[in-house]
Protein backbone atom coordinates (compact mmCIF):
# COMPACT_ATOMS: atom_id res chain seq x y z
CA UNK A 1 0.00 0.00 0.00
CA UNK A 2 1.21 3.42 -0.50
CA UNK A 3 0.21 6.59 1.06
CA UNK A 4 0.56 10.46 0.49
CA UNK A 5 1.12 10.77 4.11
CA UNK A 6 3.98 9.99 5.71
CA UNK A 7 2.25 9.37 9.01
CA UNK A 8 -0.38 6.66 7.91
CA UNK A 9 2.19 5.24 6.24
CA UNK A 10 3.71 4.92 9.59
CA UNK A 11 0.61 3.98 11.10
CA UNK A 12 -0.04 1.03 8.61
CA UNK A 13 3.39 -0.03 8.65
CA UNK A 14 3.03 -0.10 12.72
CA UNK A 15 0.31 -2.28 12.29
CA UNK A 16 1.78 -4.72 9.28
CA UNK A 17 4.76 -5.29 12.07
CA UNK A 18 2.23 -6.32 14.94
CA UNK A 19 0.03 -8.38 12.91
CA UNK A 20 1.70 -10.14 10.73
CA UNK A 21 0.23 -12.48 8.73
CA UNK A 22 -3.33 -11.26 9.25
CA UNK A 23 -4.34 -10.61 5.31
CA UNK A 24 -7.93 -10.11 5.89
CA UNK A 25 -7.06 -7.26 9.19
CA UNK A 26 -4.46 -5.60 7.17
CA UNK A 27 -6.82 -5.09 3.62
CA UNK A 28 -9.47 -3.80 5.79
CA UNK A 29 -7.11 -1.41 7.48
CA UNK A 30 -5.12 -0.26 4.59
CA UNK A 31 -8.52 0.33 3.23
CA UNK A 32 -10.04 3.08 6.17
CA UNK A 33 -6.12 4.38 6.35
CA UNK A 34 -6.34 5.27 2.76
CA UNK A 35 -9.71 6.62 3.12
CA UNK A 36 -8.53 9.04 6.20
CA UNK A 37 -5.88 11.14 3.60
CA UNK A 38 -8.12 14.07 3.14
CA UNK A 39 -8.74 14.05 6.74
CA UNK A 40 -5.38 13.71 7.96
CA UNK A 41 -4.67 16.83 6.22
CA UNK A 42 -7.69 18.74 7.67
CA UNK A 43 -7.84 17.88 11.24
CA UNK A 44 -4.39 18.01 12.97
CA UNK A 45 -6.44 17.62 15.94
CA UNK A 46 -7.17 14.22 15.61
CA UNK A 47 -3.09 13.17 14.27
CA UNK A 48 -1.85 15.16 17.72
CA UNK A 49 -4.30 12.93 19.73
CA UNK A 50 -2.99 9.75 18.63
CA UNK A 51 -6.80 8.88 17.46
CA UNK A 52 -6.17 6.71 14.30
CA UNK A 53 -3.09 4.97 16.02
CA UNK A 54 -5.63 3.71 18.71
CA UNK A 55 -7.91 2.22 16.74
CA UNK A 56 -6.20 0.56 14.77
CA UNK A 57 -5.46 -1.76 18.01
CA UNK A 58 -8.62 -3.49 19.65
CA UNK A 59 -9.28 -2.34 22.98
CA UNK A 60 -9.10 -6.11 24.16
CA UNK A 61 -8.64 -9.61 22.42
CA UNK A 62 -10.13 -13.00 23.95
CA UNK A 63 -8.99 -16.32 22.59
CA UNK A 64 -10.12 -19.49 24.43
CA UNK A 65 -10.33 -23.21 24.57
CA UNK A 66 -13.76 -24.31 23.61
CA UNK A 67 -14.35 -28.05 24.12
CA UNK A 68 -17.22 -30.10 23.77
CA UNK A 69 -18.37 -33.59 23.42
CA UNK A 70 -20.16 -35.05 19.98
CA UNK A 71 -22.55 -38.03 19.34
CA UNK A 72 -19.86 -40.65 19.57
CA UNK A 73 -18.66 -39.40 23.10
CA UNK A 74 -15.46 -38.43 21.25
CA UNK A 75 -13.79 -34.83 22.72
CA UNK A 76 -13.43 -32.48 20.46
CA UNK A 77 -11.48 -28.90 20.83
CA UNK A 78 -12.40 -25.92 19.02
CA UNK A 79 -11.25 -22.16 19.50
CA UNK A 80 -13.61 -19.27 20.45
CA UNK A 81 -13.00 -15.72 19.91
CA UNK A 82 -14.04 -12.08 21.36
CA UNK A 83 -12.39 -8.90 19.82
CA UNK A 84 -13.97 -6.36 21.90
CA UNK A 85 -12.88 -3.15 18.99
CA UNK A 86 -13.88 -0.04 20.38
CA UNK A 87 -16.37 1.16 22.93
CA UNK A 88 -16.03 5.09 22.61
CA UNK A 89 -20.17 5.07 21.43
CA UNK A 90 -21.56 2.92 23.07
CA UNK A 91 -20.88 -1.13 24.42
CA UNK A 92 -18.99 -3.60 21.65
CA UNK A 93 -21.85 -4.84 19.54
CA UNK A 94 -21.48 -7.36 16.55
CA UNK A 95 -22.01 -10.53 15.39
CA UNK A 96 -20.47 -14.24 16.19
CA UNK A 97 -19.00 -16.54 13.17
CA UNK A 98 -18.96 -19.94 13.20
CA UNK A 99 -17.32 -21.21 10.01
CA UNK A 100 -13.69 -23.30 9.86
CA UNK A 101 -11.89 -20.13 7.88
CA UNK A 102 -12.67 -18.61 11.48
CA UNK A 103 -8.84 -16.93 12.68
CA UNK A 104 -7.74 -14.19 14.43
CA UNK A 105 -7.22 -11.97 11.08
CA UNK A 106 -10.84 -12.98 9.81
CA UNK A 107 -12.43 -11.89 13.39
CA UNK A 108 -10.57 -8.92 13.71
CA UNK A 109 -11.19 -7.55 10.40
CA UNK A 110 -14.97 -8.14 10.97
CA UNK A 111 -14.68 -6.27 14.34
CA UNK A 112 -12.53 -3.23 12.95
CA UNK A 113 -15.16 -2.41 10.26
CA UNK A 114 -18.09 -3.24 12.87
CA UNK A 115 -16.52 0.39 14.45
CA UNK A 116 -17.60 2.34 11.33
CA UNK A 117 -20.37 0.96 10.80
CA UNK A 118 -22.22 0.45 14.10
CA UNK A 119 -20.82 4.33 14.24
CA UNK A 120 -22.53 5.12 10.99
CA UNK A 121 -26.00 3.27 11.62
CA UNK A 122 -26.51 6.68 14.09
CA UNK A 123 -27.47 4.25 17.48
CA UNK A 124 -24.55 4.11 20.00
CA UNK A 125 -22.98 0.92 19.77
CA UNK A 126 -19.21 0.40 19.85
CA UNK A 127 -17.60 -2.61 17.63
CA UNK A 128 -16.50 -6.41 18.58
CA UNK A 129 -16.60 -9.55 16.83
CA UNK A 130 -16.47 -12.77 17.51
CA UNK A 131 -16.77 -16.40 16.92
CA UNK A 132 -14.87 -19.91 16.48
CA UNK A 133 -13.82 -22.03 14.17
CA UNK A 134 -16.62 -24.46 14.77
CA UNK A 135 -18.23 -25.98 11.53
CA UNK A 136 -21.87 -26.00 12.01
CA UNK A 137 -22.40 -28.25 8.65
CA UNK A 138 -23.33 -31.92 9.07
CA UNK A 139 -23.64 -31.03 13.10
CA UNK A 140 -26.34 -32.61 14.60
CA UNK A 141 -28.94 -30.43 16.98
CA UNK A 142 -27.27 -32.07 20.02
CA UNK A 143 -24.10 -31.26 19.13
CA UNK A 144 -24.60 -27.98 18.06
CA UNK A 145 -26.31 -27.24 21.71
CA UNK A 146 -22.97 -28.76 23.30
CA UNK A 147 -20.80 -26.46 21.41
CA UNK A 148 -22.85 -23.36 22.02
CA UNK A 149 -23.17 -24.14 25.74
CA UNK A 150 -19.33 -24.53 26.49
CA UNK A 151 -18.90 -21.84 23.55
CA UNK A 152 -20.72 -19.61 26.09
CA UNK A 153 -19.72 -20.59 29.32
CA UNK A 154 -16.09 -18.51 28.85
CA UNK A 155 -17.94 -15.87 26.97
CA UNK A 156 -20.13 -15.04 29.35
CA UNK A 157 -17.59 -14.15 31.49
CA UNK A 158 -17.02 -10.97 28.87
CA UNK A 159 -20.26 -9.94 27.93
CA UNK A 160 -23.41 -8.26 29.22
CA UNK A 161 -26.21 -5.81 28.05
CA UNK A 162 -24.23 -2.69 29.22
CA UNK A 163 -20.60 -4.21 27.98
CA UNK A 164 -21.05 -5.79 25.03
CA UNK A 165 -23.75 -7.61 23.15
CA UNK A 166 -23.25 -10.19 20.57
CA UNK A 167 -25.39 -11.38 17.75
CA UNK A 168 -25.48 -13.82 14.85
CA UNK A 169 -23.45 -13.84 11.87
CA UNK A 170 -22.15 -16.92 9.36
CA UNK A 171 -23.35 -19.92 11.03
CA UNK A 172 -25.19 -18.27 13.86
CA UNK A 173 -28.73 -18.16 13.53
CA UNK A 174 -31.97 -18.32 15.88
CA UNK A 175 -30.98 -21.90 16.53
CA UNK A 176 -27.80 -20.99 18.17
CA UNK A 177 -28.49 -17.57 20.15
CA UNK A 178 -30.93 -19.35 21.83
CA UNK A 179 -28.74 -22.36 22.65
CA UNK A 180 -26.31 -19.80 23.90
CA UNK A 181 -28.73 -17.37 25.64
CA UNK A 182 -29.98 -20.22 27.47
CA UNK A 183 -26.79 -20.89 28.45
CA UNK A 184 -26.15 -17.53 29.78
CA UNK A 185 -29.35 -17.35 31.62
CA UNK A 186 -28.21 -20.45 33.40
CA UNK A 187 -25.00 -18.96 34.86
CA UNK A 188 -26.11 -15.12 35.01
CA UNK A 189 -29.40 -16.23 36.77
CA UNK A 190 -30.53 -12.61 34.62
CA UNK A 191 -32.78 -12.19 31.80
CA UNK A 192 -31.37 -9.47 30.31
CA UNK A 193 -30.88 -8.23 26.22
CA UNK A 194 -27.16 -9.65 26.23
CA UNK A 195 -27.67 -11.03 22.51
CA UNK A 196 -29.71 -9.87 19.98
CA UNK A 197 -31.47 -11.97 16.68
CA UNK A 198 -33.32 -13.59 19.84
CA UNK A 199 -36.21 -15.64 19.31
CA UNK A 200 -39.99 -13.87 19.16
CA UNK A 201 -41.33 -15.08 22.23
CA UNK A 202 -38.33 -14.22 24.50
CA UNK A 203 -37.44 -10.88 23.73
CA UNK A 204 -36.31 -11.04 19.77
CA UNK A 205 -37.48 -7.82 18.03
CA UNK A 206 -39.89 -8.45 14.60
CA UNK A 207 -37.77 -7.43 11.87
CA UNK A 208 -34.12 -8.64 13.07
CA UNK A 209 -34.78 -11.54 10.72
CA UNK A 210 -35.16 -9.70 7.35
CA UNK A 211 -32.96 -6.55 8.90
CA UNK A 212 -29.87 -6.96 6.82
CA UNK A 213 -31.24 -8.09 3.38
CA UNK A 214 -34.27 -5.52 3.63
CA UNK A 215 -31.53 -2.87 4.95
CA UNK A 216 -29.46 -3.61 1.99
CA UNK A 217 -32.30 -3.23 -0.72
CA UNK A 218 -33.52 -0.02 0.35
CA UNK A 219 -30.05 1.28 0.72
CA UNK A 220 -29.26 0.18 -2.67
CA UNK A 221 -32.55 1.62 -4.08
CA UNK A 222 -31.67 5.30 -2.39
CA UNK A 223 -28.35 5.04 -4.34
CA UNK A 224 -29.73 4.26 -7.05
CA UNK A 225 -32.29 7.26 -7.29
CA UNK A 226 -29.87 9.99 -5.83
CA UNK A 227 -26.62 9.00 -8.09
CA UNK A 228 -28.75 8.03 -11.37
CA UNK A 229 -32.26 8.54 -10.84
CA UNK A 230 -32.51 4.94 -11.72
CA UNK A 231 -35.18 2.43 -9.78
CA UNK A 232 -35.12 -1.58 -8.52
CA UNK A 233 -38.16 -1.90 -10.40
CA UNK A 234 -37.55 -3.92 -13.53
CA UNK A 235 -33.82 -4.31 -12.79
CA UNK A 236 -32.26 -7.97 -13.28
CA UNK A 237 -30.59 -8.63 -9.76
CA UNK A 238 -27.68 -11.52 -8.94
CA UNK A 239 -27.31 -12.03 -5.05
CA UNK A 240 -24.41 -14.77 -4.61
CA UNK A 241 -24.93 -16.91 -1.18
CA UNK A 242 -28.08 -18.13 0.23
CA UNK A 243 -28.13 -17.53 3.96
CA UNK A 244 -29.97 -14.87 6.02
CA UNK A 245 -28.78 -11.74 3.97
CA UNK A 246 -28.76 -13.43 0.49
CA UNK A 247 -32.57 -14.56 1.32
CA UNK A 248 -34.09 -11.60 3.12
CA UNK A 249 -32.22 -9.27 0.28
CA UNK A 250 -34.00 -11.27 -2.44
CA UNK A 251 -37.13 -10.93 -0.70
CA UNK A 252 -37.09 -7.38 -1.54
CA UNK A 253 -35.31 -7.27 -5.26
CA UNK A 254 -37.24 -8.20 -7.78
CA UNK A 255 -36.34 -10.40 -10.68
CA UNK A 256 -33.94 -12.36 -9.22
CA UNK A 257 -32.19 -14.76 -11.67
CA UNK A 258 -29.29 -16.60 -9.90
CA UNK A 259 -27.85 -17.14 -5.66
CA UNK A 260 -25.25 -19.82 -4.60
CA UNK A 261 -23.56 -21.56 -2.02
CA UNK A 262 -20.50 -22.37 -1.12
CA UNK A 263 -20.30 -25.54 -3.73
CA UNK A 264 -21.85 -24.11 -6.80
CA UNK A 265 -24.77 -21.60 -8.21
CA UNK A 266 -27.99 -21.93 -9.56
CA UNK A 267 -29.35 -19.32 -12.68
CA UNK A 268 -33.94 -19.52 -12.71
CA UNK A 269 -33.97 -17.14 -16.04
CA UNK A 270 -37.89 -16.94 -14.87
CA UNK A 271 -36.68 -15.82 -11.29
CA UNK A 272 -35.57 -17.48 -8.25
CA UNK A 273 -38.60 -18.97 -6.10
CA UNK A 274 -37.82 -18.17 -2.84
CA UNK A 275 -40.01 -20.48 -1.01
CA UNK A 276 -38.06 -22.92 -2.80
CA UNK A 277 -34.70 -21.64 -1.28
CA UNK A 278 -36.23 -20.95 1.57
CA UNK A 279 -37.36 -24.62 2.39
CA UNK A 280 -33.66 -25.76 1.23
CA UNK A 281 -31.75 -23.43 2.89
CA UNK A 282 -33.93 -22.89 5.98
CA UNK A 283 -35.80 -25.75 7.06
CA UNK A 284 -33.54 -28.60 5.74
CA UNK A 285 -30.05 -27.23 5.66
CA UNK A 286 -29.85 -28.72 2.59
CA UNK A 287 -27.22 -27.62 -0.38
CA UNK A 288 -28.38 -24.93 -3.07
CA UNK A 289 -27.97 -27.46 -5.85
CA UNK A 290 -30.94 -29.15 -5.13
CA UNK A 291 -33.15 -25.84 -6.13
CA UNK A 292 -32.96 -27.51 -10.08
CA UNK A 293 -34.43 -31.23 -8.89
CA UNK A 294 -37.19 -28.52 -7.64
CA UNK A 295 -37.69 -25.94 -10.19
CA UNK A 296 -37.73 -26.53 -14.77
CA UNK A 297 -35.35 -24.44 -16.21
CA UNK A 298 -33.25 -23.87 -13.56
CA UNK A 299 -29.30 -24.29 -14.00
CA UNK A 300 -26.56 -25.49 -11.62
CA UNK A 301 -23.05 -24.71 -11.89
CA UNK A 302 -20.04 -26.36 -9.72
CA UNK A 303 -18.01 -23.39 -8.31
CA UNK A 304 -19.68 -20.38 -6.68
CA UNK A 305 -17.18 -17.70 -8.67
CA UNK A 306 -18.64 -18.08 -12.14
CA UNK A 307 -21.85 -16.68 -10.15
CA UNK A 308 -20.26 -13.04 -11.40
CA UNK A 309 -20.73 -13.95 -15.25
CA UNK A 310 -24.45 -14.01 -15.21
CA UNK A 311 -25.33 -10.70 -17.14
CA UNK A 312 -27.61 -8.45 -13.98
CA UNK A 313 -28.26 -5.02 -14.03
CA UNK A 314 -27.62 -4.78 -9.72
CA UNK A 315 -24.94 -7.12 -8.25
CA UNK A 316 -25.36 -7.98 -4.26
CA UNK A 317 -22.56 -10.16 -2.84
CA UNK A 318 -23.78 -11.65 0.52
CA UNK A 319 -22.09 -14.79 0.73
CA UNK A 320 -18.10 -14.01 2.31
CA UNK A 321 -15.41 -11.79 2.01
CA UNK A 322 -13.09 -11.77 -1.64
CA UNK A 323 -16.00 -13.48 -3.16
CA UNK A 324 -15.69 -10.69 -5.90
CA UNK A 325 -12.48 -10.51 -7.28
CA UNK A 326 -10.34 -8.05 -10.07
CA UNK A 327 -11.99 -10.82 -12.72
CA UNK A 328 -15.43 -10.73 -11.65
CA UNK A 329 -15.50 -7.16 -11.83
CA UNK A 330 -14.34 -7.61 -15.35
CA UNK A 331 -17.16 -9.82 -16.18
CA UNK A 332 -20.19 -7.92 -14.50
CA UNK A 333 -18.44 -4.74 -16.59
CA UNK A 334 -18.98 -6.18 -19.55
CA UNK A 335 -22.20 -7.93 -18.89
CA UNK A 336 -23.42 -3.81 -18.19
CA UNK A 337 -24.12 -4.33 -14.33
CA UNK A 338 -24.75 -0.43 -12.95
CA UNK A 339 -24.54 -0.74 -8.93
CA UNK A 340 -22.89 -3.51 -6.94
CA UNK A 341 -23.70 -3.12 -2.91
CA UNK A 342 -22.06 -5.24 -0.67
CA UNK A 343 -24.33 -7.07 1.81
CA UNK A 344 -21.31 -10.03 3.01
CA UNK A 345 -18.59 -8.05 4.92
CA UNK A 346 -15.77 -7.33 2.42
CA UNK A 347 -16.60 -9.15 -0.80
CA UNK A 348 -15.53 -7.26 -2.61
CA UNK A 349 -11.20 -7.30 -3.07
CA UNK A 350 -9.28 -4.00 -3.70
CA UNK A 351 -9.06 -4.29 -7.01
CA UNK A 352 -12.80 -5.21 -7.80
CA UNK A 353 -13.59 -2.06 -6.09
CA UNK A 354 -11.07 -0.14 -7.99
CA UNK A 355 -12.14 -1.75 -11.38
CA UNK A 356 -15.89 -1.23 -10.73
CA UNK A 357 -16.08 2.91 -9.42
CA UNK A 358 -13.17 3.25 -12.43
CA UNK A 359 -16.18 2.26 -14.69
CA UNK A 360 -18.59 4.18 -13.46
CA UNK A 361 -20.38 1.58 -11.61
CA UNK A 362 -22.49 2.78 -8.78
CA UNK A 363 -20.78 0.80 -5.48
CA UNK A 364 -22.36 0.52 -1.66
CA UNK A 365 -19.51 -0.63 0.82
CA UNK A 366 -20.46 -3.09 3.28
CA UNK A 367 -20.26 -0.80 6.53
CA UNK A 368 -22.89 1.38 4.41
CA UNK A 369 -24.79 -1.29 2.63
CA UNK A 370 -25.25 -3.92 5.26
CA UNK A 371 -25.43 -1.80 8.25
CA UNK A 372 -29.37 -2.92 8.53
CA UNK A 373 -28.56 -5.94 10.71
CA UNK A 374 -27.16 -4.40 13.64
CA UNK A 375 -28.99 -0.88 13.01
CA UNK A 376 -32.42 -3.99 14.45
CA UNK A 377 -30.23 -5.12 16.61
CA UNK A 378 -29.41 -1.88 18.13
CA UNK A 379 -33.26 -1.54 17.91
CA UNK A 380 -34.01 -4.86 19.55
CA UNK A 381 -31.47 -3.55 22.70
CA UNK A 382 -33.40 -0.38 23.14
CA UNK A 383 -36.86 -2.80 23.31
CA UNK A 384 -35.06 -4.76 25.87
CA UNK A 385 -34.27 -2.24 27.81
CA UNK A 386 -37.69 -0.45 27.82
CA UNK A 387 -39.54 -4.02 27.92
CA UNK A 388 -41.77 -3.62 25.33
CA UNK A 389 -41.75 -5.03 21.78
CA UNK A 390 -42.64 -2.45 18.56
CA UNK A 391 -44.64 -3.99 15.62
CA UNK A 392 -42.97 -5.08 12.35
CA UNK A 393 -44.16 -1.94 10.61
CA UNK A 394 -42.60 0.19 13.38
CA UNK A 395 -38.77 -1.80 13.47
CA UNK A 396 -39.21 -1.78 9.24
CA UNK A 397 -39.81 1.87 9.15
CA UNK A 398 -37.27 3.41 11.34
CA UNK A 399 -34.02 0.70 8.95
CA UNK A 400 -35.69 2.05 6.19
CA UNK A 401 -35.34 5.48 7.73
CA UNK A 402 -31.45 4.72 9.45
CA UNK A 403 -30.96 3.09 5.60
CA UNK A 404 -31.46 6.28 4.08
CA UNK A 405 -29.79 8.56 6.05
CA UNK A 406 -26.53 6.45 6.04
CA UNK A 407 -26.59 7.15 2.51
CA UNK A 408 -26.61 10.56 2.56
CA UNK A 409 -23.78 10.71 5.07
CA UNK A 410 -21.46 8.85 3.15
CA UNK A 411 -22.23 10.59 0.14
CA UNK A 412 -21.95 14.05 2.06
CA UNK A 413 -19.08 13.10 3.66
CA UNK A 414 -17.56 12.24 -0.52
CA UNK A 415 -18.58 15.68 -1.27
CA UNK A 416 -17.04 17.47 1.91
CA UNK A 417 -13.46 15.63 1.11
CA UNK A 418 -13.65 16.25 -2.29
CA UNK A 419 -14.54 12.17 -3.38
CA UNK A 420 -18.17 13.41 -4.53
CA UNK A 421 -19.90 10.01 -5.31
CA UNK A 422 -16.89 7.56 -3.66
CA UNK A 423 -18.83 5.93 -1.01
CA UNK A 424 -16.12 4.01 -0.02
CA UNK A 425 -14.27 6.91 1.29
CA UNK A 426 -17.24 8.92 2.36
CA UNK A 427 -19.00 5.72 4.15
CA UNK A 428 -15.30 5.36 6.15
CA UNK A 429 -14.62 9.28 6.90
CA UNK A 430 -18.18 9.12 8.23
CA UNK A 431 -18.22 6.29 10.28
CA UNK A 432 -14.36 7.27 11.91
CA UNK A 433 -15.29 11.15 12.58
CA UNK A 434 -18.21 10.46 15.16
CA UNK A 435 -16.03 7.86 16.79
CA UNK A 436 -12.84 9.96 16.70
CA UNK A 437 -14.81 12.87 18.13
CA UNK A 438 -16.27 10.34 21.06
CA UNK A 439 -12.43 9.37 21.44
CA UNK A 440 -11.31 13.14 22.12
CA UNK A 441 -13.74 13.92 24.23
CA UNK A 442 -12.85 10.55 26.61
CA UNK A 443 -9.21 11.55 27.01
CA UNK A 444 -6.38 8.69 26.63
CA UNK A 445 -8.69 6.33 28.01
CA UNK A 446 -7.78 3.52 25.58
P1 LIG B 1 -25.42 -17.49 6.74
O1 LIG B 1 -24.63 -18.47 7.51
O2 LIG B 1 -26.88 -17.41 6.95
O3 LIG B 1 -25.19 -17.73 5.16
C1 LIG B 1 -23.92 -17.66 4.59
C2 LIG B 1 -24.05 -17.91 3.11
O4 LIG B 1 -22.81 -17.63 2.48
C3 LIG B 1 -24.36 -19.36 2.80
O5 LIG B 1 -25.09 -19.45 1.61
C4 LIG B 1 -22.97 -19.96 2.62
O6 LIG B 1 -22.93 -21.12 1.84
C5 LIG B 1 -22.24 -18.82 1.93
N1 LIG B 1 -20.80 -18.88 2.23
C6 LIG B 1 -20.22 -18.82 3.44
N2 LIG B 1 -18.89 -18.92 3.35
C7 LIG B 1 -18.65 -19.06 2.03
C8 LIG B 1 -17.44 -19.20 1.28
N3 LIG B 1 -16.24 -19.24 1.88
N4 LIG B 1 -17.57 -19.28 -0.07
C9 LIG B 1 -18.79 -19.24 -0.66
N5 LIG B 1 -19.95 -19.12 0.00
C10 LIG B 1 -19.86 -19.02 1.32
O7 LIG B 1 -24.71 -16.08 6.99
P2 LIG B 1 -25.28 -14.60 6.76
O8 LIG B 1 -26.21 -14.58 5.60
O9 LIG B 1 -25.71 -14.09 8.07
O10 LIG B 1 -23.93 -13.83 6.37
C11 LIG B 1 -23.50 -13.62 5.04
C12 LIG B 1 -22.57 -12.42 4.99
O11 LIG B 1 -23.28 -11.24 5.45
C13 LIG B 1 -21.33 -12.51 5.87
O12 LIG B 1 -20.25 -11.83 5.24
C14 LIG B 1 -21.73 -11.74 7.13
O13 LIG B 1 -20.62 -11.26 7.83
C15 LIG B 1 -22.55 -10.64 6.51
N6 LIG B 1 -23.49 -9.94 7.39
C16 LIG B 1 -24.43 -10.62 8.12
C17 LIG B 1 -25.32 -9.94 8.90
C18 LIG B 1 -26.40 -10.62 9.66
O14 LIG B 1 -27.17 -9.92 10.32
N7 LIG B 1 -26.54 -11.92 9.62
C19 LIG B 1 -25.26 -8.48 9.02
C20 LIG B 1 -24.30 -7.84 8.16
C21 LIG B 1 -23.45 -8.58 7.39
P3 LIG B 1 -23.20 -22.57 2.51
O15 LIG B 1 -24.68 -22.64 2.69
O16 LIG B 1 -22.65 -23.52 1.50
O17 LIG B 1 -22.44 -22.56 3.79
O1 LIG C 1 -21.79 -7.93 10.38
C1 LIG C 1 -22.76 -7.55 11.06
O2 LIG C 1 -23.10 -6.36 11.12
C2 LIG C 1 -23.55 -8.57 11.79
N1 LIG C 1 -23.24 -9.75 11.68
C3 LIG C 1 -24.68 -8.14 12.67
C4 LIG C 1 -24.17 -7.75 14.02
C5 LIG C 1 -25.22 -7.48 15.07
O3 LIG C 1 -24.80 -7.19 16.20
O4 LIG C 1 -26.42 -7.55 14.80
Amino acid sequence: MTFKSEYLARVYDDVCKRNPNEKEFLQAVGEVLESLEPVVERRPDIVEAGIIDRIVEPERQIIFRVPWVDDSGKVRVNRGFRIQFNSAIGPYKGGLRLHPSVNASVIKFLGFEQIFKNSLTGLPMGGGKGGSDFDPKGKSDAEVMRFCQSFMTELSKHIGADTDVPAGDIGVGAREIGFMYGQYKRLRNEFTGVLTGKGLSYGGSLARTEATGFGLCYFTQEMLKCMKGEFFEGKTVVISGSGNVAIYACKKATELVAMSNFNGYIVDPDGIKLDVVKQIKEVERGRIKEYVERVDGATYTEGCHGIWTVKCDIALPCATQNELDGESADALIANGVIAVAEGANMPSTPEAIAKLQAAGVMFGPAKAANAGGVAVSGLEMSQNSERLSWTFEEVDGKLHDIMVNIFHNAYNASKEYDHEGNLVVGANIAGFLKVADAMMWQGVAY
